[in-house]
């Protein structure tokens, strides 16, 4: 039988199958040496092939072609790469307004992830009703405008909003979805509004540190509807930025692709050099300066390997 993986943590596997059953799968010893430096051989997203036995379980025999993977370097001293999801659609990056503040830089590090591989991003700013004054719109309507401008889709949105659900409902329609950003951002609240029933568990943010506290703990695939998916994680920092020569990472600021073909050298930091176009289009204002500052931390990341 066909199925969909929707909660991979360590020896079981969760697998809806086409019927509309799920099952509790094993995965035979055999998949565990197939890739490379990949520590988990599946992860939600992934296509399989079944086979049922007596008990109710059942073994997965295939794991299907994928379309892209999610990775990021594993975690907890482990050597190697960790898959976080596959056959991803679109990738949401959620940031509050408040509790915890927003934070550009994560942004644009995970926008950078989403251009390596090539997966369509929605920015999200949520909890818009604890904007208290002004300035707040202010800088909301300024953050739309420049992920707008530079042409990521962008939308804001409020548990207490229904409309604001209802636009994201349409963003996901028809798609695997996966929910990025810090903890107490409200990624799964906005789950909780966008089906009821789900009854997810969501988190109150720490008053000291005015942070989440990692009330997700896996990555779970959660239908929404017959064709919709999302995958809701634990609050990802950001997905690993795997093999990126520095020279290469401005390629993946779409507002400065243009104009690092006139820089003077081709492999170009746009730091220092000399003739750089890049540096030239920051100074007259056609690359945003918030952008350039992450772009300036991600090259530090990658020179220094830590990420
Ligand atoms: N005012 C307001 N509070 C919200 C909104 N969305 C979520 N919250 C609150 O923010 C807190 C954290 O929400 P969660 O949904 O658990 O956050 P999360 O991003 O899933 O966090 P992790 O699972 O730890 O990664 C909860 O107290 C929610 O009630 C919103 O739109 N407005
Ligand atoms: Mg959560
Ligand atoms: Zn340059």
């Amino acid at each position: 039988m066909k199925g969909l993986i929707t909660k991979a943590t360590g020896s079981w596997y969760q697998v809806l199958l086409d019927n509309g059953e799920s099952v509790s799968c094993r995965l035979p010893g055999k998949f565990r040496l197939s890739e490379e430096q990949i520590v988990n051989p599946v992860a939600v997203g992934d296509n399989v092939d079944v086979t049922l036995e007596k008990d109710g379980t059942g073994v997965i025999n295939r794991i299907g072609e994928r379309k892209n993977k999610l990775v990021r370097k594993a975690t907890h001293g482990r050597r190697g790469i960790q898959l976080l999801a596959t056959n991803v659609d679109l990738v949401l990056i959620v940031q509050s307004l408040r509790e915890p503040i927003f934070k550009t830089g994560f942004i644009d590090r995970l926008l950078v992830t989403c251009e390596a591989w090539e997966i369509p991003a929605l920015v999200i700013i949520n909890k818009t009703d604890l904007q208290k004054s002004s300035k707040d719109q202010e800088k909301l309507e300024q953050i739309e405008t420049l992920y707008r401008e530079i042409g990521y889709d962008f939308l804001k949105t409020s548990i207490h909003d229904r409309t604001s659900i209802k636009k994201l409902s349409t963003a996901l329609k028809g798609k695997i979805s996966v929910f990025s950003g810090h903890s107490g951002t409200g990624k799964t609240s906005l789950l909780n509004a966008l089906s009821p029933g789900l009854q997810l568990k969501t988190g109150d943010i720490s008053r000291s540190s005015n942070k989440g506290k990692h009330t997700t703990t896996y990555a779970q695939l959660i239908r929404l509807s017959e064709d919709t998916y999302v995958v809701d994680t634990p609050g990802i920092r950001e997905f690993g930025l795997v093999d990126l020569e520095p020279y290469e990472l401005s390629l993946f600021f779409p507002e400065m692709r243009t104009h690092r073909e006139s820089c003077r050298f081709y492999n170009c930091t746009h730091r220092h050099e000399p003739d750089c176009a890049v540096l030239t289009a920051v100074e007259d204002g056609n690359v945003p300066v918030s952008r350039y500052k992450s772009y300036l931390n991600i090259l530090e990341s990658i020179e220094t390997g830590q990420e």
